[in-house]
């Protein structure tokens, strides 16, 4: 979590150096909060939670407001918490990632690929994004590069048919996860939710259980963007959780509280990087210290 160091570093000189806690001092932290990507909603529930705290239990100098703040964070980010993804509850293990076009689906996979293989478990990758020929090339590519197998059908082809032979292909070969990849947008007029809400029924049929995990992969750049294409997915499919990406580029990183605060999904893994090594399990505690780090 070393890239969001110091992100909330104007939060942090505000509230060090024991000044008092009066409305003066709140309105600016609301004001640093929304700045560093927090939804006014978030924000103003945080500072709300922290003035009721400052009064409740007196809390008069500036650094008990900021050990708050953190605290509070990371009760945000740690409720319901599974950092990283979850084993498979059988085998096959069926995870779906699904996100808008070039948010890092294809490159994740990639890395997700690499690191239960590394774990020793055996992989297949299903083409299910089928929109575009280069989808399929690019994801092959990555499976030749980390050894993993792959089942693809030609471009243009039904992607919930590429994922019920997947599916079909890793119970005959004894494969123990399945990694699909899927489109961000589509040639045809079917829309991409209706298309989404079909590979579902397509896994529940062949696997006889939902996926183990149907990630929605966000853009950590996006700001609040990433927060209107979540509530968009999460009609459309029952998600597990977020994978962020881009963590290492020019993100603020207050969206990650948001997403978790107004939608109450887990972030699972957090990218930083275009190698497949560039990812690790979010650590809400960690991420919170490298915020307030100089
Ligand atoms: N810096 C950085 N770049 C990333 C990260 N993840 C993905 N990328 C880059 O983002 C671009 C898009 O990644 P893809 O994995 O192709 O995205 P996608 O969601 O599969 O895109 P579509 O298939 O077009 O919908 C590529 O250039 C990736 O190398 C990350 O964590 N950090
Ligand atoms: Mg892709």
């Amino acid at each position: 979590m070393r890239l969001f160091k110091g992100i909330f570093s104007k939060v942090d000189k505000l509230l060090t150096g024991r000044r008092p806690v009066d409305d003066e001092l709140f309105g600016e932290l609301e004001e640093l909060l929304i700045q560093a990507d927090l939804s006014i909603h978030t924000a103003t529930k945080l500072v709300d939670a922290l003035r009721e705290a400052a009064r409740k239990e007196r809390l008069n100098e500036s650094d008990d407001i900021k050990e708050r703040l953190k605290s509070l964070l990371v009760d945000i980010l740690a409720e319901n918490d599974g950092s990283g993804l979850r084993d498979p509850a059988d085998r096959p293990g069926v995870y779906l990632f699904v996100g808008v076009n070039g948010v890092g689906k294809t490159t994740t996979i990639a890395k997700v690929a690499h690191r239960f293989k590394t774990r020793g478990y055996r992989v297949l990758l299903s083409a299910a994004d089928t929109f575009r020929a280069a989808a399929i090339d690019q994801l092959e590519i990555w499976a030749n590069r980390a050894g993993v197998e792959i089942i693809k059908h030609q471009p243009g082809a039904d992607p919930a048919a590429v994922v019920f032979d997947s599916i079909n292909a890793a119970s005959a070969r004894k494969a123990d996860v399945v990694l699909v990849d899927t489109a961000g947008r589509l040639h045809t007029k079917t829309n991409l939710m209706s298309e989404l809400e079909k590979i579902g029924r397509i896994v529940q049929k062949a696997l006889g259980r939902q996926p183990d995990e149907t990630i929605l992969v966000l853009d950590a750049t996006t700001g609040q963007n990433a927060v209107s294409q979540a509530r968009e997915f999460m009609s459309a499919v029952p998600l597990t959780g977020i994978a962020l990406t881009k963590m290492d580029g020019t993100a603020k990183g207050g969206i990650i509280v948001t997403i978790k605060d107004e939608l109450g999904l887990p972030i699972k893994i957090a990218c930083t990087g275009e190698r497949v090594e560039d990812v690790e399990d979010f650590n809400p505690k960690e991420f919170v210290t490298a915020l307030f780090e100089e």
